[in-house]
């Protein structure tokens, strides 16, 4: 059955309500769904439901094309003058001597590890470290791109940022066409959080806030980078919450178009302040990815980062709006494993991330950071 066959069989059903049924043809017209809308379908949306809207929209966009890319991550230090109550990775109060920082000569050691290799992009994204300043960053990025100038630099959260402008006494702009100029071409999404200040003062006080964190995005679009924007649920948050956070970057993309990915960020709760709040169930984690699918109908794509979700959750979300699994992320990924996700060493090879694709009947497509098509595989291929 095609996924229009399945909402128009759920159009039929006596035991789906009529304010359901009402969103479902708001998604076959391709309208715009409203925040009263994302909460009826959190309330009572089943996920069979919610999975076959989530899917109808995924498969008109892209079909079975499911995007990965080759990279690698740069975690320059886990020192992070910032405390998150849900952070499990900075160690500037906690441990100390649990803490890293690398030397630009150390991130060039691990760029270098790379050479011959065809990964496309370097993710560089770490603590917030007081003495890692704009200038630093702006060498290290020169450095990599004199080395491999074809390597996409995708780095720093909106919270590394805004420290680093406020810290250099620069505005946005100035600040981040600083670090254009040096050859930054894209923003990780984190940070985000949830925007409202009601959650946000209780789990990340001292960080930017929503608006900077919106702003500094707007900076990038206007410059002409891109970026990503999440959300990172599961913990105190409500529904209205997540859908307030969510209608917030849908606005801004109705205005910049620079977002290119949206990516929903379980929350886990190994070792951390938030330790007592129980982790989300796969149903709530389904609803999430499902009802940013519907929600977000202006963000291109709907990315599950598995080395956070767990690849077989990940592979599951592929049947739930997902079209985007991150990459063949190596093992320098610690933020995740720290926080407790049962990805300890993630480490997915291009062959591991295309056999788990073709498990889900999906077509894996290798991506570049903006999404060009680099090369769509075959079974055999992989
Ligand atoms: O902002 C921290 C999250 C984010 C925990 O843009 C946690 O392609 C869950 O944003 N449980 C940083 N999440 C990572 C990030 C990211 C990752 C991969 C790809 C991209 C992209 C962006 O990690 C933080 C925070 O929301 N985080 N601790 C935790 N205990
Ligand atoms: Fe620092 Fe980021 Fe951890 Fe917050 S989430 S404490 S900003 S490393």
């Amino acid at each position: 059955m095609s996924s229009i066959e399945t909402i128009q069989s759920l159009l039929t059903q006596d035991s789906i309500s009529q304010d359901l049924k009402n969103i479902a043809q708001k998604v076959l017209n391709h309208e715009r769904i409203s925040t009263d809308d994302a909460l009826t379908l959190y309330q009572q949306g089943e996920i069979g439901f919610l999975g076959a809207l989530a899917n109808f929209i995924r498969e008109e966009k892209f079909g079975d094309k499911t995007f990965f890319n080759r990279n690698f991550h740069i975690e320059p230090t886990n020192v992070c003058v910032f405390s998150c109550a849900f952070c499990s990775y900075s160690r500037m109060y906690k441990n100390k001597e649990e803490g890293w920082e690398l030397s630009a000569d150390q991130m060039m050691h691990i760029v270098k590890k790379y050479d011959g290799q065809p990964v496309t992009e370097v993710h560089i994204v770490g603590g917030v470290h007081p003495k890692m300043d704009l200038d630093f960053f702006c060498d290290l990025i020169r450095q990599i791109k004199a080395h491999r100038p074809d390597l996409h630099i995708k780095g720093f959260t909106a919270v590394e940022l805004d420290y680093m402008f406020r810290k250099a006494k620069l505005s946005r702009e100035e600040g981040m066409a600083k670090l254009k100029e040096a050859g930054l071409q894209s923003l990780p999404g984190g940070g985000a959080e949830i925007f409202s200040p009601e959650v946000r003062t209780k789990i990340c006080e001292d960080k930017v806030d929503g608006e900077g964190w919106l702003d500094i995005h707007k900076t990038a679009h206007q410059l002409g980078m891109h970026s990503n924007a999440t959300m990172l649920y599961g913990h105190i948050e409500s529904y209205e919450h997540r859908i307030d956070h969510m209608n917030q970057l849908r606005a801004m993309q109705d205005e910049t178009k620079g977002f290119n990915c949206f990516i929903p960020l379980k929350f886990r709760n190994q070792d951390n302040d938030m330790s007592d709040i129980a982790e989300s169930s796969i149903i709530e984690d389904i609803k999430a990815y499902a009802i940013a699918r519907i929600f977000m109908d202006n963000f291109p794509h709907l990315k599950a980062y598995w080395p956070m979700l767990g690849r077989n959750n990940a592979q599951l979300m592929l049947n739930f709006g997902v079209d985007d699994l991150d990459g063949t992320i190596d093992d320098s990924t610690k933020i995740y494993s720290m926080a407790g996700s049962e990805e300890q060493t993630p480490a997915m090879s291009t062959e591991q991330i295309c056999d788990l694709i073709y498990d889900a009947n999906r077509i894996p497509v290798e991506r570049d950071t903006v999404y060009n098509e680099i090369n769509i595989f075959q079974r055999e291929d992989a």
